[in-house]
């Protein structure tokens, strides 16, 4: 084996020589050549080449103009449905349906003891127009009541006449006003000229005895009076009550014409 490996170089060098001098000869032939050389004849054409790889996408080009109009399309499938919308305007009102069947009887009521409960319900009736004329009272006192030191006074917008006035005031604890000074007939004066009204019976009258005047609570008329010019002149001979007028003047009148009136109340007894 020896000999083998000894030769191997020595072989390889000589061809790579070889081929070096081969190849320099080449270039030098070559370069002396070149310009002497001419086109020779067009040689025969080849074979036709294989199709080559398609090439890039060219650009996008412009728009085109809109064709025609296209026939009319198949009709669509039915949407979803809407949103439920708001409610409608109340409908009129239907007919009266047909009466109902007869119901089954009642049981049989008791005897009715009718003559006690017409009186129970005849007072429970006078009860409640006593009330309605106590709360009438109870709101026109709220609304405007005249007060003195010891006293109240109520005007009261009942046309009535005197006898039923002093039972109207009676009824609640009062009477008909009995002025006995000056402070209280200013008093009664100023509140029925602020009330607006033009006269109002007073508690005083000569009923018992022609020409002598005493106040309701059968108190004489002694110190104190206010009667107008003229006054009391019994007309007609017929006057035997007193009313009093906005200027705080007395006058003789009949018991008999409805009027207004003011209560007078005692302090004491409330
Ligand atoms: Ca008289
Ligand atoms: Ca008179």
């Amino acid at each position: 084996m020896a000999p083998h490996v000894l030769l191997l170089p020595a072989v390889v060098l000589s061809v790579l020589n070889l081929v070096q001098t081969s190849y320099a000869q080449q270039l030098a032939e070559e370069t002396c050549t070149v310009q002497i050389l001419v086109p020779g004849l067009k040689g025969e054409p080849g074979d036709k080449g294989q199709k080559g790889a398609p090439g890039r996408p060219g650009r996008v080009g412009p728009p085109g103009d809109m064709g025609p109009p296209g026939s009319k399309g198949h009709k669509g499938v039915m949407g979803r449905h809407g949103k439920v919308g708001p409610s409608g305007m109340k409908g009129s009102k239907g007919e009266t349906g047909d009466p109902g069947p007869k119901g089954p009887d009642g049981e049989p009521g008791l005897p009715c003891e009718c003559a006690p409960m017409r009186r129970m319900i005849g007072e429970m009736d006078l009860l409640v127009a006593q009330l309605s004329s106590e709360l009438r009272f109870i709101k026109s006192a709220v609304a405007g009541i005249k007060e003195t030191e010891s006293k109240l006074y109520l005007l009261v917008k009942e046309e009535k006449r005197f006898w039923d006035a002093q039972l109207y005031c009676q009824a609640r604890g009062g009477h008909l006003a009995m002025p006995k000074d000056q402070e209280s007939n200013s008093a009664i004066a100023t509140y029925i000229r602020a009330a607006g009204v033009s006269r109002v019976y007073i508690g005083l009258n000569d009923v018992a005895r022609e020409g002598v005047f005493t106040y309701v609570d059968s108190s004489p008329m002694s110190t104190f009076s206010a009667w107008r010019q003229g006054e009391p002149n019994n007309a007609y001979d017929q006057e035997d009550c007193t009313d009093l007028l906005p200027t705080g003047e007395w006058n003789d009148v009949s018991c008999s014409p409805t009027m207004y009136f003011v209560c007078e109340f005692s302090k004491d007894n409330i």
